[in-house]
C-alpha cells in the first residue's frame, strides 16, 4: 500500500521549503521508499484533520491504516529497520539526538523565528538569538571533527538536526561557527535532500496555479 503524506494545500511564500512534511520527504527519499501527496486546507481546519492532527497542523501520514502525526515520530517509525536508525547502542543514541533536535535546539530556534520574523521585535529577537546561539555552540562543541552526530554514518537525527538548522544559518547564526555550517552543507548537499526540497517546491508551485484558477 501507497504511503500517504499530508501537507497544505496552499502556504504564502515564506514558509515555503520549510513546511515539515519537508523532512518526510527527505527521510522517504533517503530510504527510497514511494510515496504519494494529500492536502488539507491551511485556513479552515476541518474535523477530520483535527481527528488525525489534535492540533490541526501538518505533516501527516497513512500507512495502511495507520494515521500518524508529529514529524519526530514520523520520521522515527519510517526510519526503523534502515540504515538512519542504527542498530545496537547507536539506536538509543540516535533516538537521543533526535529529541535533542526537537526539544533542546528546535524551541529555542522557533522563539527566534516568532520575534525577528512574526513579531518584528528587535529587543527579543537579539535576546533569544543569543540563547540560540549559546545553543548552536554546544552543538558545535558536541559534534567536534565528527562529520554526524551518531557513529559514522547520516541518520535520521542529521536529517532532523540539519533541517532546523537551515533557517538560523540562512541569518548568519552559523557564520562563526564553522564546523556546524560544514555539517549542514554535508546533510543538505545530498541528492534525497535536494529532491524532497525540490519536490516540495514543485508541490507549492502547483497549488498557485490551481488558486489562479480558483474562484476568489
Ligand atoms: N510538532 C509538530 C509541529 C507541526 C507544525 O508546526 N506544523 C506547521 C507547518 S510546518 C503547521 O501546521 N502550522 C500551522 C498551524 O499551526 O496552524 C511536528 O513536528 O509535526
Amino acid at each position: 500500500m501507497t504511503l500517504i503524506l499530508t501537507t497544505y494545500d496552499w502556504v504564502p511564500e515564506f514558509p515555503r521549503g520549510y513546511v515539515r512534511d519537508l523532512r518526510i520527504r527527505w527521510l522517504l527519499e533517503e530510504i527510497g521508499r514511494p510515496y504519494q501527496v494529500d492536502t488539507v486546507p491551511l485556513r479552515e481546519k476541518s474535523a477530520a484533520h483535527i481527528a488525525r492532527q489534535p492540533f490541526a497542523q501538518v505533516p501527516m501520514i497513512l500507512d495502511g491504516d495507520l494515521s500518524l502525526f508529529e514529524s519526530g515520530a514520523i520520521l522515527l517509525y519510517l526510519a526503523e529497520g534502515s540504515a538512519l536508525l542504527p542498530k545496537g547502542q547507536d539506536h538509543p543514541r540516535t533516538v537521543q539526538w533526535l529529541i535533542a533536535a526537537l526539544n533542546s535546539i528546535e524551541p529555542g530556534a522557533l522563539a527566534w523565528i516568532v520575534a525577528k520574523f512574526f513579531d518584528k521585535d528587535d529587543v527579543t529577537a537579539a535576546r533569544r538569538e543569543s540563547f540560540l546561539h549559546e545553543r548552536l555552540a554546544q552543538l558545535q562543541e558536541a559534534l567536534k571533527d565528527r562529520d554526524w552526530l551518531v557513529g559514522d554514518g547520516f541518520t535520521v537525527a542529521d536529517l532532523l538536526m540539519s533541517d532546523i538548522l537551515r533557517i538560523p544559518a540562512e541569518s548568519g547564526l552559523l557564520d562563526d561557527l564553522p564546523q556546524l555550517a560544514a555539517y549542514l552543507e554535508r546533510a543538505t548537499d545530498r541528492p534525497a535532500f535536494r529532491k524532497a526540497l525540490a519536490d516540495q517546491m514543485a508541490h507549492w508551485q502547483a497549488a498557485d496555479e490551481r488558486h489562479k484558477g480558483a474562484p476568489e
